[in-house]
């Protein structure tokens, strides 16, 4: 029978073979996707947030967790449309113009993606205009901010201000995060949130959507 307990345990164990075979098992089985991401996937990256934020887990295990998920993700994929599973919420994550350091923000948009947000990734050394295009398009509820370098935080102030000068400031949440950024900057540039770590950044997420 399928174990989605030992689905969670394989992703917090960054066993990617195990949790593939037991993804593909509970598939077999006619388990709906939904079931198998809320009790597989986002159960075994919950507990994997939650030892990072308490320092039993480093950088390190969290990357081969998420690893695990997103290679299991592959299987449900091709399947989630037509089961009409919709994500918890739509977030465009980018790293501001003028940084190119990527790894925070990947790790917060892997837990992200194992917490059921659909993510789309706006890369590094991303514009204002970029922020402002995505949101336009309508189709994400939050923006992710990522700076590692006290000359580019001033970007997240700027994109912040072309977000309000498009006239689209209001129609997405903002959330910012990055080594050198604290809760104070994020109230003082005007975002409605900020993440100290990727664990966190899921948590401020779903508070600022009510999901
Ligand atoms: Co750079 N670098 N780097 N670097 N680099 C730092 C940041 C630095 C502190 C090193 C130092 O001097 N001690 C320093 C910044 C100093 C400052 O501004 N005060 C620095 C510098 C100066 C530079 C260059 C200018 C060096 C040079 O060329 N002279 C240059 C700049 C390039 C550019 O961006 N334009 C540069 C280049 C690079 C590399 C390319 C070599 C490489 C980046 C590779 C990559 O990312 N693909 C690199 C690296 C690796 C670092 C260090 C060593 C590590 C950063 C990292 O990945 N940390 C860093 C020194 C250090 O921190 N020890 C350093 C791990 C990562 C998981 O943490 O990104 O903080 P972090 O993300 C966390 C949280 O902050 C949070 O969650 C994450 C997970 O918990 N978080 C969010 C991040 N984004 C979030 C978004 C959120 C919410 C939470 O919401 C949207």
């Amino acid at each position: 029978m399928a174990d989605l307990k030992a689905l969670a345990e394989a992703i917090i164990n960054g066993n990617a073979p195990r949790a593939r075979e037991l993804t593909q098992q509970a598939l077999d089985e006619k388990v709906h996707p939904k079931k198998i991401i809320d009790e597989g996937f986002i159960a075994g990256m919950a507990v994997v947030g939650d030892r990072f934020k308490k320092n039993e887990f480093y950088v390190p295990e969290v990357l081969i967790a998420a690893r695990a998920m997103k290679n299991s993700m592959e299987l449900l994929r091709p399947l989630l449309a037509e089961s009409g599973v919709e994500p918890v919420a739509r977030v465009a994550i980018g790293t501001v113009k003028g940084d190119l350091h990527d790894i925070g923000k990947n790790l917060v948009m892997m837990m992200m993606e194992g917490a059921g947000f659909e993510i789309v990734d706006l890369g590094v050394d991303v514009p204002p205009e970029k922020f402002v295009e995505t949101v336009k398009e309508g189709k994400v509820n939050l923006v992710g901010m990522s700076a590692l370098l006290t000359t580019t935080m001033p970007a997240m102030k700027d994109t912040i201000e072309a977000l309000k000068a498009a006239g689209v400031r209001n129609k997405v949440k903002v959330m910012i995060g990055g080594a050198p950024i604290t809760k104070s900057y994020a109230d003082e540039i005007g975002a409605d949130g900020y993440g100290p770590d990727a664990a966190s950044a899921v948590d401020t997420a779903k508070e600022l959507l009510a999901v």
